[in-house]
């Protein structure tokens, strides 16, 4: 495939919206043809499921039927949207992907990881992140980010938002513990740190990236290739 892949992944409140989006803006600033997305959701069928998945009536719903159904929306996301972009040369950014499963489904709610690594592979129709970045923070601090956000914004909290402090630790772990194993494709970057300065890193790893993957040209037509 002609394009870039890149994955923000953490717990909730980590910063994954903030870094995704401020990248998607400079890239395409720079005149890189870029696409961004999430998980769940980036699609149409892929945005009932994250609908159905977030409501405080799915609170008890069995973690094999939820991992299978964040992998329904990954299956739609990666055929539909991340794999033709890809092919068309496009640099796509995903707030989440299949890593997310590994953490909250496999290492925080004990669905076997070797399960969810069959599954993702496939509903990931060969897609495979080349660039993914671990925004790393406490669980305190992200619930602390999450409720004063939901404060600001007087919204209800969802499902998700309602798991338990012990959970995000596993969860955590669990991320490490994938980016452990793959460390050339994973940036741990502090979550702690100032927004911008984290933008500065993640675009100047982006950047590096590019290059070495010959990609750097940011002149209409050039990324991904002739013909774009
Ligand atoms: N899920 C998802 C699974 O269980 N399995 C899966 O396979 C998949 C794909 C998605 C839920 O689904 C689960 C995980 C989630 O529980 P969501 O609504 O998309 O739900 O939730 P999150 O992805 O966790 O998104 P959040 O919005 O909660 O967190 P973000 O995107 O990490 O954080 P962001 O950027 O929105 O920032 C949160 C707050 O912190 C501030 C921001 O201004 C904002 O107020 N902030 C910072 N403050 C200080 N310093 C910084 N560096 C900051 N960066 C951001």
């Amino acid at each position: 495939m002609r394009g870039f892949f890149i994955t923000f992944e953490g717990i909730e409140g980590s910063g994954k919206t903030t870094q995704a989006r401020a990248l998607a803006e400079e890239l395409e600033r720079r005149g890189i043809p870029v696409k961004l997305t999430r998980e769940p959701g980036g699609s149409p069928v892929g945005d009932r499921i994250r609908t159905l998945l977030l409501a405080d009536s799915s609170l008890e719903m069995s973690p094999l039927a939820e991992f299978l159904l964040f992998a329904a929306s990954r299956a739609e996301h990666s055929e539909k949207l991340i794999r033709p972009c890809l092919e068309e040369g496009y640099v796509v950014v995903s707030d989440r992907f299949a890593d997310s499963s590994l953490a909250y489904q496999g290492f925080g709610k004990g669905v076997p990881e070797s399960f969810i690594r069959e599954v993702n592979e496939t509903a990931a129709w060969g897609v495979h992140p080349d660039l993914t970045f671990l925004l790393d923070i406490s669980p305190e601090d992200s619930a602390k980010r999450v409720m004063m956000r939901m404060k600001a914004e007087g919204i209800a909290r969802d499902r998700l938002e309602l798991e338990k402090a012990d959970f995000y630790r596993r969860a955590s772990e669990g991320y490490r513990s994938v980016a452990g194993d793959e460390s050339s494709r994973f940036r741990i970057m502090d979550g702690t740190l100032p927004a911008e300065e984290i933008r500065r890193r993640v675009l100047d790893a982006v950047l590096r990236e590019l290059k070495k993957a010959g990609l750097d040209r940011s002149e209409k037509g050039y990324i991904g290739g002739p013909g774009y």
